[in-house]
């Protein structure tokens, strides 16, 4: 199993073995993997070398640790495409998975400068701003906080913002969603926001900004959404 004389470093060769046990289904997805201990006498080396292949699995998001009672296998990571301007509620229901959201806020302002700068709109002009935790099968997977101009859809209220906005703008209002841009970035999450995404204070998160606009070229949103780095890696095709 573990070749001492071969080239690639034996925690690297454990990290394999461990990956073709979770997909041999031998370590099931939310059951623990056998102690430190029992993995150092099973490969004969050392708890430090099974130690370093764990950590490397926990970071990468294959397994986590809870405090006192092991190690897990992870539930995979959600794959999301990054071409498609698709709306959470979609994505979800794509994969089989049940969308809800809690509405943590739900208020009109006069949005700050750079907000009603990059909406289009005045700063005296009122924007809708809502926080919202999604989930999916009730497990929170981000949270959004995004600004809507009032005159896009002034009817918009709380209770239908547990449901779909890109369903209320098409469906309901009518109008032709065209094209977004997105930004990117990796960051450690913020208190408050380990508390929603019920996650490590220390747990990194990938942030995308995002601004959509309508088919006439009228931006309807500006959102900020923290995504759990445990739960989604992001992917895109890319020509040449
Ligand atoms: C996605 C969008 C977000 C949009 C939401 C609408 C990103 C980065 N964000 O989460 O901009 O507001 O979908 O979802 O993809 P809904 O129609 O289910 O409310």
């Amino acid at each position: 199993m573990v070749e001492k004389n071969s080239p690639i470093p034996i925690y690297i060769q454990i990290e394999e073995i461990i990956k073709q046990r979770i997909d041999l289904e031998e370590y099931r997805i939310g059951e623990t993997i056998p102690s430190e201990r029992e993995l150092s006498l099973q490969f004969n080396v050392s708890r430090m070398t099974v130690r370093q292949a764990i950590t490397n699995l926990v970071n990468s998001g294959l397994l986590y640790r809870e405090k006192g009672k092991g190690t897990y296998v992870a539930n995979p990571k959600l794959e999301q495409p990054l071409q498609g301007l698709t709306s959470f509620t979609e994505d979800m229901r794509a994969r089989g998975l049940e969308p809800s959201s809690q509405v943590l806020r739900f208020e009109k302002i006069t949005p700050p400068v750079d907000i009603a700068r990059d909406l289009m709109i005045s700063p005296e002009e009122e924007v809708f701003f809502v926080v919202r935790i999604r989930n999916a099968d009730a497990q929170p997977m981000a949270i959004e906080r995004t600004y809507i101009p009032v005159k896009i859809y002034p009817e918009l209220d709380e209770q239908q913002l547990m449901g779909s906005l890109y369903a209320l703008i098409e469906t309901t209002s009518h109008q032709r969603i065209g094209n977004a841009i997105q930004q990117m970035e990796a960051a450690i999450v913020s208190k408050e926001d380990s508390k929603l995404l019920q996650i490590h204070q220390t747990a990194p998160v990938l942030i995308i900004k995002r601004t959509s606009y309508l088919s006439d070229g009228k931006p309807f949103e500006l959102v900020r959404s923290t995504y759990r780095a445990d739960r989604y890696k992001f992917t895109s095709e890319i020509k040449r």
